[in-house]
């Protein structure tokens, strides 16, 4: 087949953010929009020709379409073997896992996560590298450098379209297709880790429940194969299985607040004894059990303590790793067990280098990210069999792990309030008037809070050097306290603004109370310091987590 060369012109705003380049469908499907991304990322990767690359993506509405352009494209820029997903399908740690268990040169993950899909939804696209993580700054920052020159791409004369319905290999031009089940390889690793013996035990205990809302998104197939054939759950223990590509019209965000058919579940007298929620793309995780919501920070620092009871982590941990807007509790964790913690800036591209240099075994953040050393993404069903195989081995109910956990460990209540769509040059001002006031606040008290200290995060690499700025601001306060603010790289819409809120309560005695309202005088301190309610004219956050 023919190779044709399509001239084309740089697009503006095709800077990929916290997880690849994100927009609107309608704005990916204007004329060259896709191509000219594709085309900058294989142009910046010296040795992709003859090269294989995985691709899948979550199945929301333009994956189809995308997938088709993009194997052409990878023909006629002379990549030699593609291994798909069948349907174009694959969850993002099963993409990951893919590209390190066939060694891969890297990646085409399409996905907007957690933002609605459908034709008026968000669709996204990510470059991944041969760890299976998401391409470190240096490489997107290449990619973008390209995007702002790009003059030209490859695709092929013939617009065939390749059939990815069934498993098998099949060629295009001279690349070779490898259209592989979705879940087969994931499914395999994720037998290595836990010990399905028991969870299969656990199952079959008389009066045990689980329910995982899938959310009509990547994980249903997924965890109807692991849950429900493999481990015996019941049918029906997996709800809203069927990938759709508008996700049913839903918000495939695993929280409280978009979660609402699996809590109403969770709420209810007759609850289940586990359930969980994953998101778009299959890489968040949210645990939930009977009427009770286990928060992410405290899920990652649950699953280091008791990771020993684990058979893939039964020699220990290397370290952990959170992000740095994620609560201390995990900190706590690794102080017990003598490990190093490592605090990284948002997104799971900085967890990378510590996972492969051997610095830490699991890594999380508070947006619902929980992973380990298995592959280089945060990992939404590896999470729901960890927390299943604990309940296993304790024989305790969810809520009894987290309150012996506090009680151990004392408890970091936390929440995050983000305010969404807000005018972006309102929230840049609102940013940059607190980054001004940095300096100045030690010493300051704020609605009755003393400040302590006062920065703009930055990060060194521990493994390469490399430094990144300006990744949230941080009010520390004399309690132990802490605030953090920042701008989200993930929206579509306006801007974004995430306030971080964190306390520390030792005292088991005050252990049961309300997050939101232990948290009162933080969120005063964080209105007088910002003025962000007055200034964005919000009575409320739009989402509290
Ligand atoms: C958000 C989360 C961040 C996460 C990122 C990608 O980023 O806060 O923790 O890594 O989404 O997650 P931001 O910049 O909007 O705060 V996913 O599941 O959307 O790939
Ligand atoms: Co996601």
């Amino acid at each position: 087949m023919r190779v044709k060369t399509v001239a084309t012109r740089p697009i503006e705003g095709q800077q990929p953010g916290t997880s690849g380049l994100r927009k609107k469908v309608a704005v990916f499907r204007e004329p060259g929009y896709l191509e000219n991304f594709v085309q900058s990322v294989f142009d910046v990767l010296p040795g992709l020709a003859g090269s294989t690359l995985v691709l899948g993506g979550d199945g929301r509405f333009f994956n189809d379409r995308a997938i088709q352009i993009i194997l052409r494209m990878a023909a006629a820029n002379g990549v030699g073997r593609m291994i798909v997903g069948r349907d174009g399908l694959l969850s993002t740690p099963a993409a990951s896992e893919l590209i390190r268990s066939r060694g891969a040169f890297g990646g085409l993950i399409l996905s907007a996560s957690h933002n609605p899909g459908g034709p008026d939804g968000d669709f996204g696209i990510k470059y991944n590298i041969g760890n299976g993580g998401p391409a470190p700054e240096a490489v997107t920052a290449a990619v973008h450098q390209r995007t702002l020159a790009i003059d030209r791409w490859l695709t092929l004369e013939d617009d065939v379209d390749v059939d990815l319905g069934r498993v098998g290999a099949t060629t295009l031009g001279a690349m070779t297709i490898e259209i592989v089940d979705p879940v087969a390889s994931y499914a395999r690793l994720m037998q290595r880790l836990f010990d399905f013996d028991r969870l299969r035990a656990l199952l079959a205990r008389p009066g045990f429940r689980i329910c995982f809302d899938a959310m009509h998104a990547i994980t249903g197939p997924y965890a109807t194969e692991i849950l429900e054939r493999q481990l015996g759950a019941p049918t029906g223990s997996v709800i809203n299985a069927r990938p759709l590509p508008d996700f049913g019209g839903g918000h495939p965000d695993p929280n409280p607040v978009w979660a609402t058919e699996l809590l109403a579940r969770m709420n209810g007298a007759d609850a289940p004894d586990f359930g969980a929620a994953s998101d778009g793309d299959g890489d968040r995780n949210m645990i939930v059990g009977a009427r009770f919501i286990v928060t992410p920070s405290d899920s990652l620092a649950v699953l280091a303590a008791n990771a020993t009871l684990v058979p893939g982590y039964a020699a220990g941990l290397k370290g952990v790793a959170r992000s740095m807007p994620t609560s201390a509790a995990v900190d706590r964790v690794a102080q017990a067990l003598g490990i190093p913690c490592h605090e990284t800036p948002t997104g799971w591209k900085f967890f990378g280098n510590l996972l492969d240099a051997g610095l830490c075994t699991l890594c999380g953040e508070e947006s619902a990210g929980t992973g380990s050393d298995h592959v280089r993404e945060k990992d939404g069903l590896w999470a729901v069999l960890f927390w299943l195989n604990l309940l296993a081995v304790r024989g305790e109910s969810v809520e009894a792990i987290v309150r012996a956990h506090w009680r151990r460990f004392g408890r970091n209540v936390y929440s995050r309030h983000d305010y969404e769509a807000v005018d972006a040059a309102v929230a840049q001002q609102i940013v940059a008037g607190l980054r001004a006031e940095l300096p100045a606040l030690p010493g300051r008290s704020a609605a009755g809070l003393a400040v302590s200290r006062a920065d703009d995060f930055a990060y060194t690499d521990p493994v390469d050097g490399s430094i990144s700025r300006g990744q949230g601001l941080r009010v520390f306060f004399a309690d132990g306290s802490r605030l953090v603010l920042r701008l989200s790289g993930t929206g579509t819409e306006g801007a974004t603004l995430r306030l971080y809120l964190e306390r520390y309560e030792p005292d088991p005695a005050r252990h049961g109370i309300d997050a939101q309202a232990a948290l009162q005088p933080l969120i005063d301190a964080a209105e007088a310091l910002t003025a962000l309610r007055a200034r964005t004219g919000r009575a409320a956050p739009d989402v509290i987590t």
